[in-house]
């Protein structure tokens, strides 16, 4: 039409408008209209919907792929990597405010470090009262009935992991970190080793997994049942699939990692038998998705922005 007759101004106006519209359909990206009216972005949008997850082998990535489908997020993705690479990641995102999503449980030095929060997960993807359990090989209680023994007394609280975890954290070795808490607790781990005879030198094989809560019980147990047992503890940090494998087919004698009911069900079912379940050594923990207080969504519904 009358387009020789455009001042520079209004040419200008033209062009920011077109400019506003690339943008507004850039930003909705996941087939999103209704959230494209010049208001702040998705969440979804602002993340790239990408859900920072950890080793592809952990419960909570199964428990995330449920939830994506649960949730009808299809358009979000869970980035495979490992419990340090997320940390680092949400450490980064943290310093600059941005927002972030990750796949988080509790126990964690996380959540005193920076200020966190669940998700709400009202069609629990992650279940309910989860429970992390000591498994043993069939036949530990027959040939090395004192480490059956001490395996079975040994639960432990959120608070007393906690000390541990943190003081790994602010860089205390993990053999140190063990031993502080160890010293600081007798009372603890006499309970524990109560009415057990050492035994001279007998080796004991555990498997975990390096998620910052495993490493913690393993290095706690593996000193209280070299310094107070006498056993000579090996230690063999795998994936989840090979903590469970090594400890059915009897070539480690325990792991203080299984965490039930829900993340590792897929484990327990496919070694049903094979293992003996020596019940918890941790109650009420908990996995979920997690995010920075700052964060708007408060439920992991509020990741379905796109479809509504
Ligand atoms: N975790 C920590 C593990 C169990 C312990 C929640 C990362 C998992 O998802 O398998």
């Amino acid at each position: 039409m009358k387009k020789f007759n455009f001042g520079t101004k209004k040419f200008l106006g033209m062009t920011s408008l077109a400019a506003v519209l690339v943008l507004g359909a850039c930003s909705s990206g996941g087939g999103s209209s209704s959230n494209a009216a010049g208001s702040d972005a998705s969440l979804g949008d602002q993340v790239g919907h990408k859900i920072i997850g950890i080793d592809p082998g952990a419960g909570i990535m199964t428990a995330t792929q449920k939830a994506i489908e649960d949730y009808g997020l299809s358009d979000w993705n869970l980035v495979e990597g490992s419990g340090a690479a997320m940390t680092a990641t949400l450490d980064k995102a943290i310093k600059k405010e941005e927002p972030i999503v990750i796949t988080g449980w509790t126990p964690h030095w996380m959540f005193s470090k920076y200020d966190l929060k669940y998700l709400e997960d009202p069609k629990k993807s992650y279940g309910e009262a989860e429970e992390i359990h000591t498994i043993a090989r069939l036949g530990l209680k027959d040939d090395q009935p004192e480490a059956y023994q001490f395996l079975s007394n040994f639960e432990w609280t959120e608070e007393e992991m906690g000390e541990v975890m943190t003081s790994i954290q602010d860089g205390t070795p993990e053999a140190q970190a063990a031993s502080d808490f160890i010293e600081a607790h007798p009372d603890r781990v006499a309970e524990w080793t109560d009415g057990i005879t050492p035994v001279d030198g007998k080796e004991i094989t555990l498997t975990y997994v390096a998620w910052d809560s495993e490493i913690a019980s393993f290095n706690v147990v593996q000193q209280i049942m070299q310094d107070k047992l006498g056993f000579k503890v090996k230690g063999l940090q795998v994936d989840a699939g090979p903590m469970w494998l090594g400890v059915a087919q009897g070539d480690a004698d325990a792991s203080l990692a299984a965490w039930l009911p829900l993340t590792h069900a897929d484990y327990l079912s496919q070694y049903e038998g094979k293992i003996e379940d020596l019940g918890a050594n941790m109650t009420g923990v908990k996995t979920g998705l997690v995010v920075p207080a700052y964060v708007d969504a408060t439920s992991i519904e509020d990741l379905a922005t796109a479809a509504e």
